[in-house]
């Protein structure tokens, strides 16, 4: 039984506002872990293959409207609908990086306005990541780099709402990394961070669930 024979994977998560080099970094790190000879999956959400992740891409591209609670229940839901796959991959050993994750679902509905104890509620009992890693860079630096894209919350306004929402959810357990340092110097820290992680869950660190 591979389960309960083989050390369990690790749930990491990065989080950081948009283009504060997340998306670059976790296949970065995802392309190392590989190399080192680790059974790894790079992840995202919101993940817009499934049926509900094409409502949500339609809403970031401003194809289709939905009122703020609604559009936050689908991100949730998008990632209910991968609780399952998730939980198999990580106790089959395979560790996961996952770029976004519960905390961005709580920080840019919050940063519209909703209450940040309604938001958080669909996410409990979600599985909870080993390590939250916070690319840090001010809105106004993430503006300057090449600019946003097209998508609904690509604007500076709003990504400063966002940054502080993000404060609001962070604590002393997130690894915060400087995303404005060089792309080898962060790859340092990251896998420094991500290696140790991977550590304490293969010595037996539990498995846990979000926020109760
Ligand atoms: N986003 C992402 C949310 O608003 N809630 C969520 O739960 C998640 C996972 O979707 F602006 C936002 C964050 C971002 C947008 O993300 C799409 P990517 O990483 O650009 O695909």
């Amino acid at each position: 039984n591979k389960e309960s024979s083989s050390p369990r994977g690790a749930l990491i998560v990065l989080e950081g506002l948009d283009r504060c080099g997340k998306t670059s970094q976790s296949g970065r790190l995802y392309k190392y872990l590989l190399e080192q000879g680790h059974s790894v999956e790079s992840w995202r959400f919101p993940d817009r293959n499934t049926g509900v992740g094409q409502m949500i891409s339609s809403y970031l591209t401003n194809e289709s409207q939905l009122e703020d609670h609604a559009i936050h229940l689908l991100f949730s839901a998008n990632r209910w609908e991968k609780r399952s796959l998730m939980e198999e991959k990580l106790k089959t050993g395979t560790t996961l990086i996952v770029d976004r994750y519960s905390y961005s679902g709580v920080a840019f509905s919050s940063a519209k306005g909703l209450d940040i104890g309604w938001c958080k509620a669909p996410e409990i009992g979600l599985l909870a990541p080993d390590l939250v890693v916070y690319l840090d860079i001010s809105p106004e630096k993430a503006a300057e780099r090449g600019g946003y894209g097209d998508e609904r919350y690509e604007q500076l306004e709003f990504q400063k709402k966002v940054a502080g929402s993000y404060l609001a959810l962070r604590d002393s357990s997130w690894k915060v990394i400087d995303a404005t340092l060089s792309i080898v110097d962060i790859e340092k820290k990251l896998r420094e961070v991500v290696l140790d992680c991977m550590m304490t869950c293969h010595k037996g660190k539990p498995l846990s669930q979000l926020w109760r």
